[in-house]
């Protein structure tokens, strides 16, 4: 990747303590090119209006642009328009299908499973939902270098489980889990099956046909648009069958006091005015990125991953925590007995921007035992000195610290 990237995210051309900033917080939320700032400011600028319903042209000009992102995301992840949903993010997506499928289609007695190592949002929403059927939340183990155990997945499969729901890629440590065949697998069972793409979408093509999956949420801000947008894909089958999540307007068709019919899809899940501009970003975002290429993007990345990992290793008493075979560019470490806030907080006086705590997935932690790691987190805007430059600033706080 070169210059002429860089040169399209403004805020990292920017001092922050006097040093160059490097960006390594990726896996909480990425930068936005351009592309999609000029997206939002355009939406404010020329035909800021409410959507679908205005018989006036900034209104018509607004729908089309927001349907535009709708498309755009379909044909990004091989699905149809209406099985489309916008939502806040993947939070709100797994809260939507535990709350509308799982009302629904859960009773007491069954199970739904999730891996040890999935993000709180994919968790303590089925747990709640769990607690309410009294159903059973089952859990995949993981192995040391972070990944799923399979042979205990298909142990935990019975004709019981209803709802598998797992990453496909790790947050806290990167590891990349083989959703296929955990799909495959869950509905030889008869369960299905939601994919929580919020670190996959940003870093590799997701085709929700050749996976084959239920459901699949992601979050618009860490695919490089604005934040408080997010998708829900779901099989339209799957979503006609759902109740709505929210009532108001724009979900139904006709209101009366006699009774209320729903909208189609995807408007049925789409309750109140959207977040017209987050869901035009999306489209911009989404539009970008096929213009880079996802291939060329995942590659460098690989490279950046090969390469910071070599890097950081020369760090004296770093260890890498998650050293999954099949990996992203995700760097989470711990230094000897160094804390990871010292580690964060002097990283950040060299203008170096990590995440440090437990990343939102305290069940790993304890699985790992571990408070918390250091995370870097690549994107295809970062550079190889970049890690040099974090490595040196390391190597510096182990010698001061040790
Ligand atoms: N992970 C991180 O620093 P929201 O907040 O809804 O956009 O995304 C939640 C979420 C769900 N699943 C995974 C795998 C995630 O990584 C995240 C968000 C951020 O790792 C913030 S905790």
């Amino acid at each position: 990747m070169n210059d002429s990237i860089r040169a399209q995210f403004p805020i990292l051309h920017q001092s922050v303590n006097g040093k160059p900033l490097i960006y390594f917080d990726n896996a909480a939320t990425s930068q936005k090119p351009l592309a999609v700032i000029n997206a939002i400011k355009d939406y404010y600028e020329q035909y800021n209006s409410n959507i679908h319903r205005g018989a006036h042209h900034l209104a018509q000009l607004a729908t089309e642009k927001y349907e535009n992102a709708r498309t755009a995301v379909a044909q990004h992840i091989n699905a149809s328009e209406h099985e489309i949903n916008f939502v806040r993010g993947t939070t709100e997506a797994v809260n939507l299908v535990a709350t509308s499928y799982g009302r629904k289609f859960i009773k007491a007695g069954d199970e739904i499973i999730v891996s040890e190592m999935e993000h709180h949002s994919n968790i303590v929403p089925w747990q709640m939902l769990c607690e309410e059927k009294r159903a059973t939340l089952r859990v995949i183990p993981i192995n040391d270098a972070g990944e799923i155990i399979f042979e205990e997945y298909l142990k935990l499969l019975s004709e019981k489980t209803k709802i598998v729901s797992i990453a496909y890629i790790s947050n806290a440590i990167g590891s990349i889990h083989p959703v296929k065949e955990v799909i495959s697998e869950a509905h030889k069972v008869g369960a299905v099956v939601f994919i929580d793409g919020a670190q996959a979408l940003p870093h590799k093509k997701v085709d929700v046909k050749d996976l084959d999956c239920d459901f699949l949420g992601f979050s618009g801000h860490k695919v490089f648009a604005g934040t408080g947008i997010g998708i829900l894909y779901g099989k339209a089958e799957l979503l006609e069958a759902m109740n709505p999540y929210m009532g108001g307007g724009e979900m139904i068709k006709s209101v009366s006091f006699a009774g209320t019919t729903y909208n189609d899809l995807p408007f049925k899940f789409e309750a109140g005015t959207p977040h017209i501009e987050g869901g035009i970003s999306l489209g911009a975002a989404i539009n970008y990125i096929n213009e880079i290429g996802l291939d060329k993007i995942a590659s460098y990345e690989d490279e950046l991953l090969a390469y910071g990992t070599e890097k950081f290793l020369e760090v004296e008493g770093l260890r890498i925590v998650g050293t999954a075979k099949n990996k992203a560019s995700v760097i989470s470490f711990l230094v000897n007995n160094i804390h990871m806030n010292d580690i964060g907080i002097l990283l950040n006086e060299q203008g170096i921007a990590i995440r440090i705590g437990h990343h939102c997935c305290q069940p790993l932690m304890d699985r790992l035992k571990i408070e918390g790691t250091c995370r870097a987190s690549f994107a295809f805007y970062n550079t190889k000195e970049e890690i040099d430059a974090t490595v040196n600033a390391l190597k510096r706080i182990v010698k001061r610290l040790s």
